[in-house]
């Protein structure tokens, strides 16, 4: 477990990055929600519903996926939930659904942590 933490502590992101890198640097326009040193919120491309927001770190940083995430990033993680509790709350007084895809079975596309922030139309559970 130990053993775990530091290897992962220590490895560096060698993964190719993403179009998210792109919106982050701003090299591709996106419609921002919400941004600061850390955090970034835009409107997806392909909304699902009336609001679709993906919340993502600037940094990627390991975080290709929800799944790679250490111990010295719960703060990071934390922000981010944080950050789509307020874009769900101010945009979809009504309610609203965070989805974190992770991994094939997950149905994840883009291999960069993005919280998916979606709402202002009624969901349907269980999910597809
Ligand atoms: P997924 O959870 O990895 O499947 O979600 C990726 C999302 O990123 C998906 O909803 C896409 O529509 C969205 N997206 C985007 O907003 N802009 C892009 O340039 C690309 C994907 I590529």
């Amino acid at each position: 477990e130990v053993q775990l933490a530091k290897e992962l502590a220590e490895k560096k992101d060698t993964a190719p990055e993403t179009i998210f890198d792109k919106i982050v640097r701003k090299e591709i326009p996106s419609k921002v929600v919400f941004e600061d040193e850390r955090v970034l919120a835009f409107r997806d491309v392909s909304p699902q519903a009336p609001v679709h927001v993906l919340v993502i770190p600037k940094a990627r940083d390991g975080l290709t996926q929800l799944s790679n995430a250490r111990e010295d990033q719960e703060a990071l993680l934390g922000h981010l939930m944080y950050v789509a509790s307020r874009v769900g709350k101010d945009e979809c007084p009504e309610g609203f659904r965070i989805v974190i895809n992770d991994g094939k079975h997950g149905a994840q596309s883009v291999p960069h942590l993005h919280l998916h922030v979606i709402g202002g139309r009624q969901m349907q559970w269980p999910p597809g």
